[in-house]
């Protein structure tokens, strides 16, 4: 038995030589052509795509003092254990004082802040790329990311072109010898599992059936075959 699985693996690495899966997705973005789901809580201006490539969807402090915030769709933070928030934060040329308008990330669940960041801007720099990271705890399963510039006031240029919010996870389905990728060397450690015969623990029991063999092999080749 171990003796087939090894000439299988082998003959796997010749069809798989590149295929892994890291514990690395997208799950939301705003830019030009995604932006729906996203909230501006600016009343007298849509998101779309004149006014993102026009620059307006700017962050300021109405005079009545509501602060302009820019709000991601609800994501899935099941299986996460971190976020990194990356953003296009311009700055219109003529603002004589940069350091009035730097960018706070806020990451949000559905009845509290989680974490709050401030990123400052490079004063020489009209587009800023600004990034943010957030532990995200085991008990969350959802999130949202809110944009917003505390101290900019109604003249200042502020505003946001692109986010990306990406999720990272560590503890990966199919990550047999745990070093956070799933690849080829996953497939060599489960048979070697299987051949000392273990039985069925978590990071070898792919499908999850409460035993570890050959069916756990092929869902790790067909994550690598077919991706997630
Ligand atoms: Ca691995
Ligand atoms: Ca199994």
């Amino acid at each position: 038995m171990r003796v087939f699985l090894k000439c299988a693996v082998v003959a796997l690495l010749a069809v798989l030589p590149c295929a892994s899966w890291a514990g690395e997705s997208t799950l939301v973005e705003f830019n030009l052509s995604s932006y729906d789901d996203w909230y501006y809580n600016r009343s007298d201006v849509e998101l779309n795509a004149e006014s993102i490539s026009h620059q307006r969807v700017k962050l300021f402090r109405t005079s009545n003092g509501i602060d302009l915030t820019l709000t991601s769709p609800v994501f899935d933070c099941n299986g996460l254990d971190s976020i990194a928030v990356d953003v296009e934060y311009v700055v219109t040329q003529g603002v004589e004082n940069y350091a009035k308008l730097p960018l706070t990330i806020m990451f949000i669940d559905e009845e509290s802040t989680v974490g709050t960041e401030t990123q400052g801007v490079e004063k020489n720099s009209l587009v800023n790329q600004l990034s943010a990271s957030f532990t995200v705890a085991a008990s969350q399963s959802k999130g949202q990311i809110r944009l917003m510039a505390l101290k900019a006031d109604t003249g200042s240029n502020a505003s946001v072109r692109s986010v990306v919010v990406t999720g990272f996870s560590h503890n990966l389905t199919g990550d047999v010898n745990g070093d956070g990728v799933v690849d080829i060397t996953d497939v060599n450690a489960l048979v070697n599992a299987i051949a000392a015969g273990v039985s069925a623990e978590k990071n070898t029991d792919v499908n999850g059936d409460g035993v570890t063999d050959i069916t756990d092999v092929n869902a790790v080749i067909n994550m690598l075959l077919l991706g997630r």
